[in-house]
């Protein structure tokens, strides 16, 4: 027999359930993980459009560093910004999307953790803690998006918005966090359901080309720069099948770029048909620390073999998802490149 301390991370309600706590309240906050992705955005503007829409006075709260090209899904309506301010007065309803996490709340955790009596969660992750009495957790869901559907139609939200086209629709919030969290489509959790989905918020309006641009051609020029530099320092590792690129601290400086143009880099080599693994190690400013961002392609064949870099993070007790992670590294760039290098060797090794 097994003993367990904590309840597990599982749904504890339905999405009626959750729709009549939501229609009940009459001031709703709504939050997600600090520095919110297209997923943690869209849920919260789909949540909090459809609550406006009832009446419910509804803040969305966007928590930590915000990426500019997300703004676009706000679509000129009002959020709040944690730490800048922190929310005033009481809410009725406290919602949690994209998180059941503590870790994952720095900035509003505290104020939240005073409220948990008055909180709901949905969310699409496997594992958390902030154990809310009334939560939606499916795992089956590729976005939050996806997992918060049900209970938008439970509340009888109107996806499309009739005179003012797709932007700042529920169906774009909803869109962008199905687009972004499964790659547009491409990652092995865009099943039937997923693209089932998207069909339906298109035919609600979605301009999915104009939505692409958007979020994801949004680069400054300083990326081609850091780019430049990092695929002069590649470095190819057992017979082609992976990548090792470094960026210095004068690499930066050389091309003006800063952290924020790092987005994709370390994806360059994996258009390379014999490419497993990338690794991006970098050094934004000097120091002791180095950055290392690791990702790998799926498998070939269904069921076939593929570098588990979530595994190959924890060598550098980092982590993060079987085909994307990273590490911090501390030691010199040589030191860092050199044990990178041999523990991608290793995992290709086995
Ligand atoms: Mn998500």
């Amino acid at each position: 027999m097994s003993v367990t301390t904590a309840a597990a991370y599982a749904t504890t309600a339905s999405a009626q359930r959750l729709a009549e706590r939501i229609r009940s309240a009459t001031s709703l906050l709504v939050t997600s993980h600090d520095k919110p992705d297209g997923d943690a955005v869209g849920s919260m503007m789909a949540l909090t459009r459809a609550a406006r829409a009832l009446g419910i006075r509804t803040e969305a709260w966007l928590a930590g560093s915000f990426d500019p090209a997300l703004g676009t899904l706000l679509a000129g309506d009002t959020v709040c910004r944690a730490p800048e301010s922190m929310p005033q007065g009481e809410f009725d309803l406290v919602a949690v999307v994209d998180t059941g996490s503590w870790s994952q709340l720095e900035h509003l955790g505290p104020w939240i953790r005073g409220r948990v009596d008055r909180c709901i969660g949905v969310d699409h992750h496997r594992s958390g803690d902030t154990g809310f009495t009334d939560r939606i957790v499916d795992t089956t869901c590729a976005s939050c998006t996806q997992a918060l559907v049900p209970v938008l139609d439970a509340l009888g939200a109107r996806f499309d918005a009739p005179g003012t086209g797709c932007a700042g629709s529920i169906a774009e919030a909803l869109f962008a966090g199905l687009a972004t969290d499964t790659g547009w489509f491409r990652f092995s959790g865009a099943d039937a359901s997923v693209f089932a989905l998207a069909s339906r918020l298109l035919r609600a309006g979605v301009e999915k080309d104009r939505l692409y641009r958007q979020l994801e051609e949004t680069a400054r020029p300083q990326r081609m720069g850091l780019l430049a530099h990092a695929l002069g320092s590649m470095r190819w590792l057992a017979g082609g099948r992976a990548a090792v690129m470094t960026l210095s601290p004068e690499d930066f400086s050389r091309s003006s770029g800063s952290a924020e143009d790092l987005a994709g880099v370390v994806n360059a080599p994996m258009s390379v048909g014999s490419i497993e693994v990338s690794a991006l190690l970098s050094q934004n400013e000097p120091g002791p620390v180095v950055k290392i961002s690791l990702r790998s392609k799926p498998p070939m064949v269904r069921g076939g073999a593929f570098v588990d870099v979530n595994r190959l993070a924890g060598v550098f007790n980092g982590g993060g998802h079987v085909h994307a992670a990273g590490a911090k590294f501390r030691g010199t760039m040589a030191q860092a490149s050199e044990a990178v290098a041999e523990a991608i060797e290793r995992a290709l090794a086995r």
